[in-house]
């Protein structure tokens, strides 16, 4: 709305400077007859007609010199503030001189992995970024612990300014950790040091500075441009510069589109984000991992606020009435894609990061009715089994 209202006044700023610019005063006058005086004289009635139409030339005048004196006060205003880089120091990744006190709730450990990595991600069970993350490892058969969050108290997460999952933690020796947040981010460096092992996790972070950027509405926010790019060092020629700025689109379209038909759908009433809840606590073992009462306030309370998030959500995604209708969409708009390419994965013959993010995402609402549903309405249910048979099975790691 403030977009389009500027972008008004700025036509309306335009149009009155091109206006004055072109033409003289009198030429306006002149053409809106509003020239010399006439005399109308009827019914025995005088009328002034030439004052009214000097009122309103006033107005008029009046108006645009608002018009040009606000456009000029919010240009003045949007050239000190807006899009402003506002970093004030230069990066430096967090490094933890220790682990956090928090004993694994879980160790995935494979044995063919000769990463030489040490990594411990804090996570929920099913936050689709998560799984994303979880997928990535999986498939390249790296092995991690998983510290379960409780994503109503986070209690975990204490030690940590960033407050969002997933969190993965890095050893890079003498017991210190390097703190890596946002999973296209985690998922970026760790496969550009796959390609290149020389290379040390801390000076691949360097290449991935966050910038800090005044947003429209004046908040200042943080993002990782490149975040979404390897840095592998190699010459890229045309054909395979076209293959990864594919898989930088749909990883992209995973996270800021698949994400956002999710959470309306299986959150769509109370029983069905009741019942999702129920496997959310099954996959993350809530049984064992906390108390009772913790487990329950998680389920019931997290249920009927999701519920809730889920409708508002809905409106700001702009999902159609039916949300089943727009998680169909989607996924369709995907296998479209790959019908498009004639492979079986984006990456062609075996899966690449944009195949491994769609899955991980997706894998998020795996025991959900959302899922079920999407796998009878529409085509998913092959390609899906075929990324969740190489996920499991450490394909990555062979290819
Ligand atoms: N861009 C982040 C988004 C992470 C995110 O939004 N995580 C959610 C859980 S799905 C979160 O932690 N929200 C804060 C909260 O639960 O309080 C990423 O890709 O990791």
């Amino acid at each position: 709305m403030a977009a389009f209202s500027r972008s008004v006044c700025t036509r309306h700023f335009r149009t009155v400077f091109t206006f004055c610019k072109n033409e003289q005063p009198n030429s306006l006058i002149r053409s809106l007859n509003w020239g010399p005086r006439r005399q109308f004289s009827g019914n025995g009635t005088s009328r002034r007609p030439a004052v009214a139409q000097a009122n309103v030339l006033y107005f008029a005048l009046g108006g645009m010199a608002a018009g040009v004196a606000y456009t000029f006060w919010d240009y003045s205003r949007k050239s000190i503030d807006y899009s402003a880089v506002v970093n004030d120091t230069e990066f430096k990744p967090t490094i933890l001189t220790a682990l956090p006190p928090h004993t694994p709730s879980r160790q995935i450990s494979f044995p063919s992995d000769n990463s030489g990595l040490k990594l411990v991600l804090y996570q929920y069970p099913t936050c689709p970024f998560c799984c994303k993350v979880r997928a990535f490892l999986d498939y390249y058969g790296l092995s991690y612990d998983v510290v379960e969050v409780d994503p109503v108290l986070r209690t975990e997460m204490k030690w940590s300014e960033y407050k969002k999952v997933p969190i993965l933690l890095a050893g890079v020796g003498d017991g210190k950790y390097l703190q890596l947040n946002d999973s296209t981010l985690i998922i970026s460096v760790l496969k550009s040091f796959l390609a290149d092992p020389k290379k040390d996790l801390l000076s691949l972070m360097s290449s991935y500075p966050p910038m800090s950027y005044r947003d429209e509405d004046g908040s200042i926010k943080t993002e990782i441009q490149n975040r979404y790019y390897l840095m592998t060092g190699e010459d890229v020629q045309k054909d395979k510069k076209e293959k990864i700025m594919e898989e930088v689109k749909w990883r992209e379209w995973a996270d800021k589109k698949l994400v956002h038909v999710l959470s309306p759908n299986v959150y769509r009433t109370v029983d069905e984000s009741l019942q999702s809840f129920e496997w959310f606590s099954e996959v993350g073992e809530w049984d064992r991992l906390f108390p009772s009462w913790e487990r329950n306030l998680i389920v019931y309370a997290g249920a009927y606020a999701m519920w809730l998030i889920g409708k508002r959500l809905k409106k700001r995604h702009l999902l159609k009435d039916d949300v089943r209708i727009s998680l169909y969409d989607e996924l369709n708009f995907w296998l479209r894609n790959l019908k498009k390419k004639g492979t079986s994965f984006n990456g062609g013959k075996k899966p690449d990061l944009a195949d491994l993010a769609v899955y991980g995402v997706l894998s998020s609402i795996e025991g959900c009715q959302a899922f079920k549903d999407a796998v009878e309405n529409t085509k998913i249910e092959g390609w899906y089994m075929a990324m969740k048979e190489f996920a499991s099975t450490q394909a990555g790691s062979r290819l």
